[in-house]
């Protein structure tokens, strides 16, 4: 019986600059029906045929045993990223060669931009390359540096296609993503912004600086002493975090420079993260302007119990959630209102004690979940176009 023999008749080039580099990448072209043989070198770890692959798949496998990462971009067209030594490339070249593919020399055309590769690639590489080099650019600690680099793999090209798609059932998963990670995404180059509010002398000023491990703010006994916003930034587990102090808040200020400070305070939620509110109370309340601001705040509320020191034995444990309204022992303390509080921590400003456990606290409610390792993240304006 007379067999027809299908003859690779595809094209590959290394898209990457020649010479040695951290990762290469290997365009390869190539009809459909002869992909098998063409990547036939290629073991998935999952141990499954390449070509067999939905389209748009990151799949991860060996090369005649080099780690390597194939991407289906289209159903005719693969990448191929590889270690970027010269003899794991020209070892993947050779086999594509043999396989009846020809390999076009990075000197016949540009090597960075093939003519051949469909255009919305082009497009979607071009975007990705000056979103990720703008966030390297502005990103400043070696964490976000990291989570950046890693998304270089090809994962937003995936993630593009798969925005692009008109079939929901590919877009909704994405565009879901995308929206999952985006908070996550965007503070890998921008600080997380934090408030403290509070009456006057509960210590916020006194938090501030033990955060910051300087005197950044004024601490004084005299309640009003904070008048403007006081900004200071730290670095909390590779996290850029800016604190805001604030002035106290109360309802007879003693000057017009108290009342602006606290109509600045008053404001800040709408400009914040997470909402820090800071009380010194025994029974851990905090006055209705202030519980009023944080019912309304739409963000993580964390509620700051400060100067455990002065605690004379320790108050029964104060859940998160709504404290309930009671009244206080002390006549002269303002009323108090029922507070959402998403985590309360026991703090000292002046012993230290607590001050760690009140970075975590916050960075908990920021980043309440990390995505996996390989999450393609909408980092930049990477995606924007197309949501
Ligand atoms: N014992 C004790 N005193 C504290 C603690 N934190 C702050 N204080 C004292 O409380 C007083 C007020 O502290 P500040 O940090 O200025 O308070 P604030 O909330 O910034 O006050 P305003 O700026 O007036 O709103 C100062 O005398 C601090 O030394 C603490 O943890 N324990
Ligand atoms: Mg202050």
């Amino acid at each position: 019986m007379e067999q027809t023999l299908i003859r690779p008749s595809g094209n590959a080039r290394q898209l990457t600059p020649p010479g040695p580099g951290a990762v290469a990448v290997i365009h390869v072209q190539n009809s459909p029906d002869t992909a098998e043989t063409v990547l036939r070198p290629f073991v998935r770890n999952d141990s499954r045929s390449a070509s067999l692959a939905e389209w748009d798949r990151i799949l991860y496998g060996s090369w005649n045993g080099e780690d390597v990462v194939l991407v289906r971009l289209t159903p005719d067209s693969w990448e191929i990223h590889c270690h970027g030594g010269f003899a794991a490339v020209s070892s993947i070249l050779n086999d594509l060669q043999t396989a009846g593919v020809a390999i076009t020399q990075p000197s016949e055309a540009g090597a960075s931009s093939p003519s051949d590769l469909p255009e919305s690639i082009l497009t979607d590489r071009n975007i990705i390359d000056a979103s990720i080099s703008e966030a390297l650019i502005r990103c400043r600690t070696r964490l976000a540096a990291d989570r950046i680099l890693r998304q270089t793999d090809g994962r937003l090209v995936v993630l593009r296609s798969h925005l692009r798609s008109r079939n929901p059932t590919i877009r909704g998963p994405a565009a879901s993503l995308v929206g999952e990670w985006k908070f996550y995404a965007d503070h890998l180059t921008k600080p997380f912004r934090i408030a403290f509010l509070g009456a006057p002398n509960v210590g916020k000023s006194s938090l501030l600086n033990a955060l910051a491990g300087r005197q950044r703010s004024i601490v004084s006994a005299i309640p009003g002493t904070t008048r403007d916003v006081v900004e200071a930034e730290i670095i909390v587990d590779g996290w850029i975090v800016r604190l805001s102090d604030t002035a106290g808040l109360r309802s007879a200020p003693d000057s017009a420079l108290e009342v602006e400070g606290i109509a600045r305070a008053r404001s800040l939620p709408d400009q914040i993260d997470l909402l820090c509110c800071v009380t010194d109370r025994e029974d851990g309340r905090c006055d209705p302007e202030l519980s009023s601001l944080a019912n309304s705040f739409p963000g993580p509320v964390l509620l700051v119990r400060n100067k455990s020191d002065l605690r004379m034995h320790r108050t029964a444990a104060i859940s998160p959630g709504q404290l309930a309204v009671s009244q206080s022992s002390n006549a002269d303390a303002p009323a108090t209102s029922p507070m959402r509080s998403d985590q309360i921590v026991e703090v000292s400003a002046i012993t230290g004690d607590g001050i760690p456990e009140l970075a975590t606290q916050m960075l908990q409610l920021l980043i309440p979940r990390h995505p996996e390792p390989d999450t393609p993240l909408p980092i930049g304006g990477c995606v924007d176009d197309l949501l």
